[in-house]
């Protein structure tokens, strides 16, 4: 999880859309077996797979999204994020404009570069966009860990353009943003399933030594089946409500113990329903007892250096990698919405609540799901169960990497 993000509340105060179906024809030379398919608005509406067929068209949009989100413009940066999702659900590659006029969510200014890369290969907008020198410096430095877009943006102004530059000048820097610095170039590189399985098998050894019976769960990118991802997360939860208080303090003491962490903060559950009144103003963050880590992964054959090669002066015992790790602890009650929420993708999960919100007069979170029409909250025992509260169809996790 990124731990510097973005607050939705610009989008929620957005009037209700009526939804659309968007038909489309599909051009038959592409083999695709049914000749319309429809395209719905919201994300959580659709069927979206991890392999597609459109990323030369999506990693453009994500770079203008990208850029729009270094200059503090989180509705134009949703936008583009939208546009590169439902190229992500189409179940062809496009080849021409025509085959995009009724689909939902294109603006002009994706249309546009759509366009140029379907006709020249590539967006000379896009392209001098990802070389400039601001582009690479905010990517350089909002890859800091602990460092998000207004800081970067800060030191940019002042001249600042990598790590490297942070430590040269002195800058001041939070304890988060040291260890970020510190391990920068482990830290951005990305992460493999195979090593997410060996932290799980670590952080299971933990969790069950300090409470047997607890039970834990690979969360976010892994879950839905990417091989690769920039973090590895898990939600911990105890069959026996209650049981699971205070256990982030225990499963840290225990990995500390073993010399197991680099670095590590964790904050206490805040969540109590009555406080947390469903009226709030809608807040992605989660209140639940979590940690934000580093781990320190010790020497395996395929932990290998940024060069795909195991540093030489260190031996296969002694080397590790450092490695992002969230640990989240859920009550038993609210397992299914935390498991829901800490899915993903972004996108995902930010138009389940907003589909929650604007279609169906509920207000979504982590923890739990509140009908404001009926005014009380609905209790779930699974994931199956919330898509059905919300009148959609159920989306299985690989299926939802919007
Ligand atoms: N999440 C969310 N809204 C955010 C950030 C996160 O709903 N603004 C949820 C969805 C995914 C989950 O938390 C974990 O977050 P990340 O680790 O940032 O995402 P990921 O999909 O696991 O991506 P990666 O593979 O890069 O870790
Ligand atoms: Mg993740």
């Amino acid at each position: 999880l990124d731990i510097t993000w973005f607050t939705e509340s610009m989008e929620a105060r957005q009037p209700v859309p009526v939804e659309e179906r968007h038909r489309l024809k599909v051009a038959p030379k592409q083999n695709v077996n049914v000749n319309t398919i429809q395209m719905k608005s919201y994300a959580c509406q659709r069927r979206t797979p991890l392999k597609h067929h459109n990323s030369h068209l999506t990693e453009a949009l994500e770079v203008l999204s990208e850029n729009a989100a270094y200059g503090e413009n989180e509705g134009r940066s949703v936008a583009f994020r939208r546009a590169a999702s439902v190229l992500k659900a189409l179940p062809y590659r496009v080849q021409t404009m025509d085959e995009l006029k009724c689909l939902p969510c294109l603006g002009d200014h994706s249309q546009r570069v759509i366009k140029e890369i379907l006709e020249d290969g590539t967006s000379r907008e896009v392209e001098s966009m990802r070389q400039s020198e601001q582009f690479q410096a905010m990517k350089a430095l909002t890859g800091i860990f602990g460092v998000g877009v207004r800081t970067a943006d800060r030191w940019f102004r002042e001249g600042l353009r990598s790590p490297s530059d942070l430590i040269r000048t002195g800058q001041q820097l939070n304890r988060e943003q040291q260890a970020g610095v510190l391990y920068y170039d482990e830290l951005n590189k990305p992460v493999t399933k195979h090593e997410a399985d060996l932290i799980g098998d670590i952080v299971k050894e933990a969790v069950s030594a300090v409470l047997p019976g607890a039970e834990i769960q690979l969360m976010g990118g892994f879950r839905r089946g990417k091989e690769l991802g920039h973090d590895v997360d898990f939600l911990i939860t105890h069959p026996e409500e209650g049981k699971e208080e205070e256990l982030m303090p225990k499963i840290i003491s225990w990995l500390e113990e073993r010399d197991l962490l680099l670095y590590q903060k964790t904050t206490r559950n805040s969540y109590l329903e009555k406080k947390d009144a469903p009226g709030r103003p809608p807040n992605n963050m989660d209140r639940f007892e979590r940690c934000f880590s580093i781990f320190k992964l010790q020497g395996h054959a395929e932990t290998t250096g940024s060069d795909g090669v195991r540093p030489s002066n260190q031996s296969e015992a002694s080397y590790w990698r450092a490695v992002r790790v969230d640990l989240v602890v859920s009550p038993y009650s609210q397992f299914a919405f935390a498991t829901l929420g800490w899915t993903g993708s972004k996108l995902f999960e930010r138009d389940l609540r907003r589909w929650a919100g604007q279609e169906k007069h509920m207000s979504l979170s982590s923890h739990a799901l509140y009908d404001s029409v009926q005014r009380c909250y609905v209790r779930a025992q699974s994931e199956e169960e919330i898509f059905e509260y919300l009148g959609l169809e159920f989306i299985p996790p690989c299926e939802r990497n919007a």
